[in-house]
């Protein structure tokens, strides 16, 4: 998978960044990537295999990966990280009960050798959902303020309104041009 991945970011050039977007299931990661790409909610089965996308921006491109795991609870999947830049970590700010989950997982991903120099963004899904966790909650039981190593950013997101998406692609493209 390494292999194919760096074939294809050679035929699509330097501005061409690498992006995973990864989560526990159910957590909106495959609506919030249809939704980078049109204004309609696709209605999607259960993916088998991965959904992959290019994102097109006026100064830079992301090919983002939306891993499906073999497992539920687990969002490792190694062979796809090598020449990762970017990690889309998706959160269902509604779903306290596997965010102990989420943290151990993200922290075993951030030791990989492999996601040394990757840039996270966090989006903090389903914020339209009333007693939703909000950005505050989440960063502080993530401890990201913890994070020194990698850069970082949470932004709060519906996927189904696309509130929240803009800006996180814009904290991605700033980060991609000062690299
Ligand atoms: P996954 O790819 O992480 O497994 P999906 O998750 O993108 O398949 O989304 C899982 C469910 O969450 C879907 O509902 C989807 O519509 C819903 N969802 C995604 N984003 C949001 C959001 O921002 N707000 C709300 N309220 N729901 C969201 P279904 O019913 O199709 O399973």
């Amino acid at each position: 998978m390494g292999q194919l991945i760096a074939k294809l970011m050679s035929i699509f050039g330097n501005q061409e960044h690498m992006v995973i977007i990864v989560g526990l299931d159910n957590e909106g990661k495959t609506t919030i990537l249809y939704r980078f790409l049109t204004n309609e909610v696709v209605h999607m089965c259960p993916t088998i295999g991965s959904n992959v996308e290019e994102i097109i921006l006026p100064k830079t491109c992301f090919f983002m990966w939306d891993i499906v795991r073999p497992e539920a609870l687990s969002f490792i999947w190694n062979t796809y990280y090598s020449n990762t830049e970017f990690i889309i970590l998706v959160i269902d700010s509604t779903d306290r009960d596997r965010l102990l989950t989420t943290r151990e997982e993200l922290y075993k991903m951030l030791a990989h050798e492999a996601l040394r120099d990757a840039s996270v963004l966090i989006f903090a899904n389903k914020q339209d959902v009333k007693d939703s966790m909000r950005m505050v909650g989440i960063s502080h039981f993530l401890t990201l303020s913890t994070i020194k190593d990698h850069s970082w950013h949470i932004q709060g997101c519906c996927a189904l309104t696309r509130e929240g998406l803009p800006a996180g692609l814009q904290w991605m493209e700033s980060q991609a041009s000062a690299n």
